[in-house]
């Protein structure tokens, strides 16, 4: 195998692109070694979060999406995540085959991620692959997952503007409310507007944007695209565009990226101490202590207790 090496990235190879991406993935040391170099190109795209229901269309989306920056002259990085699955590097059968279209393309490069059952992490891996494509001179970077739980949280987190696809059938304003999904988005895609029920799921919508006051006064809007032929998808390009030269304008954009970047900070701190904590002896340890309790009698803090002790002079 070609020896790596990390200024490829700079070039937009993407062989290197590739392996540094694995690299990220794997948590092999070498990427300690040249992300503090890539991470100082890593600012300039805009980060776009694309989340939703299973099989609300995305990817489909995000396909026609792509086109239109290309149109638009502007180079592409997709990472899309998947959290429920244990698939990386684009394993996934739909991904593999949207990639294959693009695979000659200099300016496109689509990666997925998903879940190797490791311990958390999965959102920082995403980041990272994010600046590894921005560092490689793509334009936009588009973070692309699926809404389960905690996933379209991390994706606010990961983008300067985040995008929820929903479908007719998402349900009515009580299940819309619960799905938390109200509070992240900045613009909502009523995708397969094709089938019943589109205009009234908009209506829901809108009327509960309304209703819910933001900080600071923004209300998102409401679009809608038939994904699979394209209807809908310029004037939702040209919405994001429009919104994000706002959003660059009023300061926003800044803030939002200073966010993201504490955010970081406080989830790395997260990482590196539970990877501190979980050593060998305290797994043994956890082990220990917990094989004998045969009944759930004492509150759980005086086990954690325990594992705590004599923690704060380690990580001094
Ligand atoms: N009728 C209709 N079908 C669509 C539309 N957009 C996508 N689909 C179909 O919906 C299915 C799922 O589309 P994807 O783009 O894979 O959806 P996704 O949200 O990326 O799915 P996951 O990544 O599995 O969550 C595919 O069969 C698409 O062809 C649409 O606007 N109308
Ligand atoms: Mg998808």
């Amino acid at each position: 195998m070609k020896k790596f090496n990390y200024k490829d990235i700079f070039i937009n190879k993407h062989v290197a692109i590739s392996r540094a991406i694995s690299m990220v993935e794997n948590n092999d040391s070498q990427v300690a070694k040249f992300y503090d170099k890539i991470y100082k190109y890593s600012n300039e795209p805009v980060r776009i979060g694309v989340t939703g229901p299973p099989g609300a269309g995305k990817s489909t989306l995000v396909d026609k999406l792509i086109s239109c920056f290309i149109n638009d002259n502007k180079s592409v990085g997709v990472v899309a995540i998947d959290p429920s699955s244990p698939f990386s590097g684009g394993a996934l059968l739909g991904d593999r085959v949207r990639m294959s279209k693009y695979s000659e393309n200099n300016n496109v490069y689509i990666r997925s991620m998903g879940n190797r059952g490791d311990l958390g992490g999965l959102s920082r891996k995403a980041q990272e692959v994010g600046d590894i494509l921005a560092a490689s001179g793509k334009d936009i970077i588009i973070f692309e997952t699926v809404g389960v739980g905690q996933a379209e949280h991390d994706i606010v987190n990961a983008a300067d503007f985040t995008i929820v696809v929903l479908v007719p059938e998402s349900g009515d304003e009580v299940q819309l409310m619960k799905a938390g999904i109200i509070e992240i988005a900045d613009l909502f895609v009523i995708n397969k507007s094709d089938r019943p029920g589109s205009k009234r799921i908009e209506r829901t919508l809108v009327d509960i944007l309304h209703a819910v006051s933001t900080e600071d006064g923004f209300i998102p809007d409401v679009m809608s695209s038939v994904a699979t032929t394209g209807v809908g998808v310029k004037q939702i390009f040209d919405k994001i565009i429009r919104n994000i030269q706002l959003f660059d304008e009023s300061g926003q954009l800044e803030k939002r990226r200073l966010r993201r970047y504490k955010n970081r900070i406080k989830a790395l701190v997260v990482e590196k101490l539970e990877g501190i904590f979980w050593d060998l002896n305290r797994r043994r340890l956890f082990k220990n202590i917990t094989s004998s309790i045969d009944s759930v009698a004492n509150p759980p803090n005086s086990v954690v207790r325990k594992l705590l002790l004599n923690f704060d002079k380690e990580v001094k």
